[in-house]
């Protein structure tokens, strides 16, 4: 059983459409807490975080908005992240994505005192790998897979604790890339399985390939949920909507077969907008999908961890 820290970061500094601040909230009332301890976990509820300080640090890209802000946040994420790893395992209740710029900062700086490599899935409908200089939006949730790639562009932020390596990242379920990002991909040995991959050979194949690998490397493997994997269809409350995503049934067996690896060690749950939800079905919908990927099922099958 799992000692599970839920960190509430109502994030809502990295995109423009207000909401996502009310994300943390709106997990505790669809029972998220109550869910992973029906599931024998024990639960630790740490709180909301803030941004803390912020200065006024500016960029050179001028698209580019609410950056001490989102400094501020990362610097706190990376913080309480690192903390949180020592005493079990984070599950970060966002907030936009770019929450993930100082929740996996901290990750990747446990992983790296205790030596173990870190593998990260992005389960997300685009490919997040902007630098603050690339962004054309200025939405700095575009940019956090560029950050802990160890992209450059990233000036303005702490430097990145040992970067990701590539073929340690896997996109899964991207269908929305910009061309300055498709460029960057381009260059890199990231593992990009994007819908196509997906609607060819299913999302088991290509899930249990790098999961496998990720077991061999004897690695941590820190997922990141955007809500809008999900089809909006099943998941409508967030900005920033792609259709043509996951259905109900791919997105439980994804995170069912993370469950039976028993590899996950750290969560983000990210963009959810209560705001445009309707009657809470997206956070349930969330909260349903924790309770996958943290053990519930319907029959006894083997997990694959020892
Ligand atoms: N790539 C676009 C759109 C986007 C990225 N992440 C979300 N939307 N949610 C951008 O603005 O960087
Ligand atoms: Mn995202
Ligand atoms: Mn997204």
């Amino acid at each position: 059983m799992t000692h599970c820290i839920l960190i509430g970061a109502p994030v809502d500094s990295g995109q423009q459409r207000p909401g996502c601040l009310m994300g943390p909230a709106a997990y505790r009332v669809a029972r998220l807490a109550d869910t992973l301890a029906a599931l024998g976990h024990s639960v630790e509820d740490r709180g909301d975080l803030t941004h803390g300080e912020i200065g006024a640090e500016t960029a050179a890209n001028p698209a580019v908005h609410h950056l001490p802000e989102t400094l501020g946040w990362t610097r706190e994420l990376a913080r309480a992240g690192r903390e949180a790893c020592r005493a079990g395992m984070p599950i970060f209740l966002g907030g936009d994505h770019s929450l993930s710029l100082g929740s996996v900062a901290g990750v990747a700086q446990h992983a790296a005192e205790l030596g173990r490599p870190l593998f990260v899935l992005w389960l997300d409908a685009h490919s997040d790998i902007h630098s603050v200089d690339t962004t054309e939006s200025g939405n700095l949730h575009g940019t956090p897979l560029g950050y802990l790639a160890g992209r450059r562009g990233f000036d303005a932020f702490p430097p990145f604790p040992a970067p990701v390596p590539e073929e340690n990242i896997c996109l899964f379920g991207i269908r929305s890339v910009d061309p300055a990002e498709l460029a960057a991909l381009r260059e890199t040995d990231i593992v990009v399985n994007d819908m196509r991959v997906l609607d060819e050979f299913g999302f088991a194949v290509p899930m249990r390939a790098f999961l496998d690998k990720v077991r061999a490397a004897g690695g941590m493997l820190h997922v990141s949920l955007d809500v809008d994997f999900l089809d909006p269809s099943v998941a409508p409350a967030v900005g920033t909507t792609v259709p043509g995503g996951a259905t109900f049934r791919e997105a439980h067996l994804v995170c069912e077969l993370i469950h039976e690896s028993g590899l996950m060690t750290s969560l983000d749950l990210v963009e959810l907008n209560p705001f445009l939800d309707e009657r809470g079905r997206t956070a349930r919908m969330m909260v349903d999908l924790v309770g996958s990927l943290m053990g519930r099922k319907v029959f006894d099958r083997p997990t694959r961890s020892g």
